[in-house]
Order: structure tokens, then sequence, then C-alpha cells
């Protein structure tokens, strides 16, 4: 069975980020970096990275059509087989991303995992936004099941990819069983003493 498990790599330290990718890579589905890491490491990080698996560049892109554009032919550009993007500035802005590289990823932030982050959300209307827009997924919380469950309802059979697992202390089968498909672990793999076996030990959590 595949992996459902994608590495949230929000280490700083470029050097020590590949080191904890080459250990966790055989146990993963993916990995997704974030600005933290590219802020640091630069965009080259994603070519280099994608040499252990695909990679998942969460920039969580919040602008105009132009501009989503522009930031999408960067990343896909520098070897990112998805994006991350908000649903709220609208489906345009989606599809601008969409239409740079359709035949690669596209996910879509429906509600957030911190505590408050599903209060400005509105979970059908931006699944709606989503959908119109392209999206081949959509981001949920791992730390709300119940939003994923809801998300699940109105997004049909597109990916669902949810963080707030470890660090966050939400439940990753309580997760997949209200719909995830896949699901994001940062700090507890990252910050481990043994980052292959914590990946390891997700990984088969998750039923691999
Ligand atoms: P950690 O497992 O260390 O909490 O990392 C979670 C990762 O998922 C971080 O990169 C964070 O930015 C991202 N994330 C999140 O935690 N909640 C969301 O709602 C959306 C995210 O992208």
């Amino acid at each position: 069975m595949a992996s459902r498990l994608l590495l949230a790599l929000d280490e700083t330290d470029p050097q020590r980020a590949f080191s904890v990718a080459e250990a966790a890579a055989p146990y993963l589905a993916g990995i997704k970096v974030n600005w933290p890491l590219l802020m640091h490491g630069g965009l080259e990080m994603v070519g280099r990275l994608a040499d252990f698996t695909s990679v998942i560049c969460d920039l969580k892109v919040a602008d105009i059509p132009n501009t989503a554009r522009l930031i999408a032919e960067a990343a896909y550009g520098a070897g990112a087989a998805g994006i991350i993007a908000h649903a709220f500035p609208g489906a345009g802005s989606l599809q601008a991303i969409r239409n740079v590289a359709p035949e690669r990823d596209l996910y879509a932030v429906i509600t957030m995992s911190h505590p408050g982050g599903g209060e400005f959300f509105d979970i059908p209307g931006l699944v709606a936004v989503a959908r119109e827009g392209g999206a081949t997924g959509v981001v949920a919380p791992a730390t709300r099941p119940e939003d994923i469950a809801a998300v699940r309802t109105a997004v049909g059979d597109l990916t669902i990819i949810s963080p707030g697992v470890g660090a966050q202390g939400g439940d990753p089968r309580a997760a997949v069983a209200a719909g995830a498909d896949l699901i994001i672990v940062g700090r507890a793999i990252y910050q481990a003493d043994d980052p292959g076996s914590a990946a390891r030990d997700f990984a088969r959590a998750l039923g691999d």
C-alpha cells in the first residue's frame, strides 16, 4: 500500500533538511516545503529534494491571478509536483496557477488547523471555489476531523491533505477515518532524534 504520509520539512538548515529528507523518504508519499526552508535554502531546494520524492510547494498563494501565475511559473519551473494556494482570493487566482501546469497538482486551503483557524473560513463556499478553480486537492485540518468530514462531503473525490498531526495534537487515524487521503507531519518527524524511524512509525500507524 502506498504511503499516506507527507513530511512538512520546515527545517531551516538546508543541510539538515537534506539529511532528514533522505532518512524519511522511503516512508513518504512526498515532501511539503514551506517558506521557512525556501527562505533559508532558496528555490533550488525544490529540485534537489525532488531527487528523493515528489515535492509540494506550500506557498499559500493568496494574490491576484497575474501574481499567482508568476509564483506558479517559478515553483513548477523549479520542479514542484504541486502548489498549495489559498482558496479565498477566488477561482480566477486558482485557475491562473492551474493553467501554468494543468498536469500537476494544485491544493486549495479550505480551513486551517490552529486554534481559531476555522473562524473565517466558509467550508462549502471555499470548496466550491476550489472546484471551480481546478484544484486537484484541498487542505483541511487533522485537528478538527469534523471539518474534514464536512470538506469530504462537499469536495467529492478530490484529494484531501491534512496537517495538524504530532506537534498540533491531531489524531492521524481519526483524520483518515473522516476522509483525509494524506497526512502532513512536520516537527514530530524533523525534530525527532531519529527522523527516519519517526517517519516509519507514522507511516505504519497510517496502515502502510
Ligand atoms: P507541524 O506538523 O510541525 O505542525 O507542521 C505542519 C505544517 O503544515 C506546517 O508546514 C504548517 O505551515 C502547515 N499547515 C498547518 O499546520 N495547518 C494548516 O491549516 C495548513 C498548513 O499548511
